[in-house]
Parts: structure tokens; C-alpha cells; sequence
């Protein structure tokens, strides 16, 4: 009986600072959330053309456009700072084009906002024909690429490249189809999606 309550707590402390481990990441995500949420501000960028009576709207997506996030952003902006709202089932274009700050390739994919940011980027995207060519390879510098979709999903998303460790990286910022929202909007400010 002893021998056994001294494996259990035994067993306890050696889990303990795997869970002390991975809490900072997840408190950290918290207190962004909150911060952004007091911080969010919308902004009418002119990378944004909306059609109204058409319902669709353009997006001009310059990936690694400056040092910004070490060159792993979209249009400057990474780690979620960024979040694009569309009105949903609104009909969505983007000519995507990856600058090149940084020398690396860089793709664009609409995916699922999840807990722990994933590796690279997989198929299928949330919305059919959200992503670009070369997902997982990279647009090259200098590259693009046209994405056409609708947004035909209610949630928050994530417009993440691709490339392996990119997203972990920061490159990746938020997309919300709203069923709500009347008009696109822009709002900048960290983590503005959750
Ligand atoms: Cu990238």
C-alpha cells in the first residue's frame, strides 16, 4: 500500500513540470486575447475593394511584405494581429503575392482556428479554393497566386501559410465570416479573432 501511494506521487511530480511546461504558452494566449480585444481598431486599408451590390470583395495579400515579424507576415501583420471580417456566403477574391523580405516561399490557406497552431498547412481548406498553389512548398519570391472562394461558413479562421513552421512562427492572422456584418471590415489588434 505505501509502495503504491509513493509510485502515485511519484508519478504526480514527474508530470508536474511537463503541466508547468505548457501553461505559460496557453496563459500567455489569455491575457493577449484580452489585451487585443480592448485594442482592436478597424481600418480601411486600400488593399480592400469591396463590391457591395455584388457581394464580393477583393483582397490584394502581400506575403513577407516588410521585416515585420521576421518577413512571416501577411500585408505586414502576423501573430493574429490582423483580422479580416466578411459578411457571410459574400463572394471572396485575393491576388496573393509573396514579396520576398526574408528569401523564403510563403503560401496562403483559410483553415480552422485551433488550440495548438499547427505545423504547416493541409488539405482540404475551410472554404473550397482557399488556398493557394503550392501550399506547402511556397510561392517563390516574386510569385502569386489568385484565390477565389465563398465564404459560405460561419466561425473564425485563420489565414495561415503553409510552410512548415511559418504559422508557429507567427504567420498567420485572422478571418472571420460573421453572418451579422453588413460590409468587410479590417481591425487590427493581437488576437483580435478570440
Ligand atoms: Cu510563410
Amino acid at each position: 500500500m505505501t509502495r503504491i501511494t509513493l509510485a502515485t506521487i511519484a508519478a504526480i511530480v514527474a508530470l508536474a513540470p511537463i503541466a508547468s511546461v505548457s501553461a505559460p504558452s496557453h496563459v500567455m494566449s489569455k491575457k493577449h486575447a484580452i489585451k487585443a480585444k480592448a485594442a482592436a481598431t478597424s481600418i480601411s486599408p486600400t488593399w480592400m475593394k469591396i463590391d457591395a451590390a455584388n457581394k464580393s470583395v477583393h483582397f490584394d495579400i502581400k506575403m513577407a511584405e516588410n521585416a515585420n515579424n521576421g518577413t512571416l507576415n501577411f500585408n505586414g501583420y502576423g501573430h493574429g494581429d490582423l483580422t479580416i471580417t466578411v459578411p457571410l456566403n459574400w463572394k471572396v477574391s485575393m491576388d496573393v503575392v509573396n514579396i520576398g523580405q526574408g528569401s523564403i516561399p510563403h503560401s496562403l490557406e483559410i483553415v480552422p482556428v485551433t488550440e495548438s497552431i499547427p505545423n504547416q498547412g493541409s488539405d482540404p481548406p475551410v472554404f473550397d479554393g482557399a488556398e493557394t498553389v503550392e501550399l506547402i512548398n511556397g510561392l517563390g519570391i516574386g510569385k502569386s497566386d489568385k484565390v477565389d472562394f465563398t465564404a459560405d461558413k460561419e466561425g473564425h479562421y485563420w489565414m495561415f501559410c503553409g510552410v512548415p513552421n511559418h504559422g508557429i512562427g507567427g504567420m498567420y492572422d485572422g478571418f472571420v465570416v460573421s453572418a451579422t456584418a453588413t460590409v468587410p471590415t479590417v481591425r487590427i489588434g493581437a488576437h483580435a479573432t478570440k
